[in-house]
């Protein structure tokens, strides 16, 4: 590239700027999928013919910040949702949230009862030995594959659906 000597003097500092602000990324913190690890995945065996099923798991942080999931998706089912439970009037239902937070060095348990991963409209009948796969997408947009093995449960679910 031709220009008069007294652009290119300005020329090569700002090309310096750009390359250092592109390379910011990989200078960055640690993000949200490299500080959670997902360990002991599984996902409730469910009859032929029923439509819902959900996923749990235990999410460990070894960051020094809060993450959080914030949504996840699977080929299994056609609406995946974060749920909790809630008591209402002496029963436990399931409630939608917004995200599941895991604190910083801390761990969150996704278990029967509490807080799941919820497969709505399932696509395929789950049956115990299955593997399902599920993304979990953090905060920071940062994404983890999980591959968990469904598992029978005895606990029943309480949902509004
Ligand atoms: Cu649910």
């Amino acid at each position: 590239m031709k220009l008069p000597p007294s652009r290119r003097t300005l020329f090569l500092p700002v090309t310096a700027l750009v390359l250092a602000f592109a390379s910011l990324p990989v200078l960055a913190a640690p993000n949200a999928a490299s500080s959670v690890s997902v360990t002991d995945p599984y996902v409730r065996a469910v009859a032929p013919g029923h439509k819902s099923s959900a996923a749990f798991m235990k999410l460990n942080n070894a960051g020094d910040a809060e993450h959080a999931v914030v949504s996840a998706d699977s080929a299994t089912a056609n609406i995946v949702e974060l749920h909790t439970h809630v008591k209402e009037g002496g029963m436990m239902k399931m409630r939608q949230i917004e995200r599941i937070t895991i604190p910083a060095g801390g761990k969150t348990e996704l278990k029967p009862g509490g807080l799941h991963v919820m497969l709505i409209d399932l696509k395929q009948t789950l049956k115990a030995g299955d593997t399902v796969s599920l993304t979990l997408v953090f905060e920071d947009g940062s994404k983890t594959e999980v591959r968990a093995p469904v598992r029978k449960i005895k606990t029943k679910m309480h949902h509004k659906q």
